[in-house]
């Protein structure tokens, strides 16, 4: 390749990724007005944290590879649909649904898959709501789909993936059958502490708080 080659194809890829940075931007204003709308409506905040990254060019080429996929823009715009991705923590499993719910709803998103890991927890215990929506972005060239991979679990969902995540890293994939087996107590756990902390919640509006409010 010549340098004038080579410098048009990093800016074609810099280009491609770029559109990716914009669907973010676009569903964090979307996640952040929801956010300050709640908490002004309903004095709640039902957002913990965002947190949000496009995907490395190490770690696209990886995804590229071991997918086999075509090394065209259009192809890999088609098969991999985590290149965007948006991480959303709350403190409840129903604040988690709440915010799908009214993300998914509004009517210039369009969503293309949804797995739900909190209703059917994968085998090693992971918990979380995932969906790939897709978010028109407009560019001076026109509008683009950009398609953005948004997770909602909630604080303790989101402890038990971090620590999971570094544990399979560090055994690259072969973690031992004794610590597969806490993980997966500890994921049991978390399960526990979100339903007593959402009964707990709950009671913050049960007859209790309706009896202190009568005195
Ligand atoms: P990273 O570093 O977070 O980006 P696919 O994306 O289609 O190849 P898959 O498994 O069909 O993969 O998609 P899925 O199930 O929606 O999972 C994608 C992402 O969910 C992962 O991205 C993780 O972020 C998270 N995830 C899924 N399963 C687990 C799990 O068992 N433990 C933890 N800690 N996280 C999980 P990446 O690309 O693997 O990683």
């Amino acid at each position: 390749f010549s340098a004038e080659q080579l410098r048009m194809m990093r800016d074609e890829f810099q280009r491609f990724l770029l559109e990716y940075q914009f669907g973010l931007r676009e569903v964090e204003t979307k996640l952040g007005i929801l956010r300050d709308e709640f908490l002004l409506m309903h004095d709640y905040n039902p957002i913990e944290h965002v947190s949000s990254r496009v995907k490395s060019a190490d770690s696209l080429v990886d995804k590229i590879t071991r997918k086999g996929v075509d090394p065209s823009f259009d192809a890999i715009r088609a098969a991999i649909t985590d290149i965007a991705g948006i991480r959303v923590t709350t403190s409840f499993t129903k604040d988690a649904y709440r915010l799908f719910d009214l993300l998914t709803q509004q009517d210039d998103i369009t969503v293309r898959e949804v797995k739900d890991y909190i209703a059917h927890p994968k085998a090693n215990g992971y918990k979380s709501l995932h969906v790939i929506v897709e978010v028109p972005v407009f560019l001076s060239s026109g509008r683009v789909d950009v398609a953005v991979e948004v997770q909602f679990r909630t604080i303790a969902m989101d402890f038990w993936a971090s620590l999971e995540h570094k544990i399979y890293y560090k055994y690259a994939g072969a973690v031992p059958d004794g610590l597969l087996a806490e993980l997966k107590e500890a994921a049991d756990s978390a399960s526990l502490l979100d339903a007593r902390m959402e009964r707990l919640h709950g009671q913050l509006h049960g007859p209790a708080s309706a009896t202190i409010r009568a005195v």
